[in-house]
């Protein structure tokens, strides 16, 4: 094996260590998980907000063509929301500006993620998969208040 190829390797073996270091500090000091799917809950009929402890919410959406199907989300700040994300048609997205959450709308599944929201403010909601002729009116919006 040459030099080069010796230090490449190397490289990249310090660099792959320090990616799943920066993944567990991650993961295990400041909360930060990753979106995934929920394969033991069957997708919803209803979409609902409800409080589930001090500062905890869990939101279900149903995305359809051209709207989410939420109740009108206004949380304290410092609120910790659990999003459970369905589709009614086809396949849609969904993403909160200045949050984690990016997440697919897939017919027949559900997708999770866990949102933080330290800052009063609005944090637009908007479809990032292009779903149809009506795509851009997908939006909505979370509204955090001063608590
Ligand atoms: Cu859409």
């Amino acid at each position: 094996m040459e030099r080069t190829e010796r230090v490449v390797i190397g490289l990249g073996t310090v660099v792959m260590v320090l990616f799943f270091i920066a993944i567990f500090v991650l993961a295990t000091g400041f909360g930060i998980d990753v979106p995934g799917c929920v394969t033991e809950m069957k997708p919803f009929e209803r979409d609902t907000l409800f409080q589930t402890g001090d500062k905890r919410y869990e939101l279900h959406v149903i995305a359809r063509m051209w709207a989410y199907q939420m109740p009108p989300v206004e949380i304290p700040a410092g609120s910790v929301v659990d999003i459970y994300l369905t589709s009614g048609d086809v396949v849609h997205g969904f993403h909160i500006d200045y949050t984690n959450v990016n997440l697919m709308a897939v017919p027949g599944t559900v997708t999770y993620a866990r949102a933080r929201f330290p800052q009063p403010g609005e944090y637009p909601i908007i479809c990032h998969e292009y779903c149809g002729i009506g795509h851009q009116q997908m939006m909505g919006v979370v509204r955090v208040v001063q608590p």
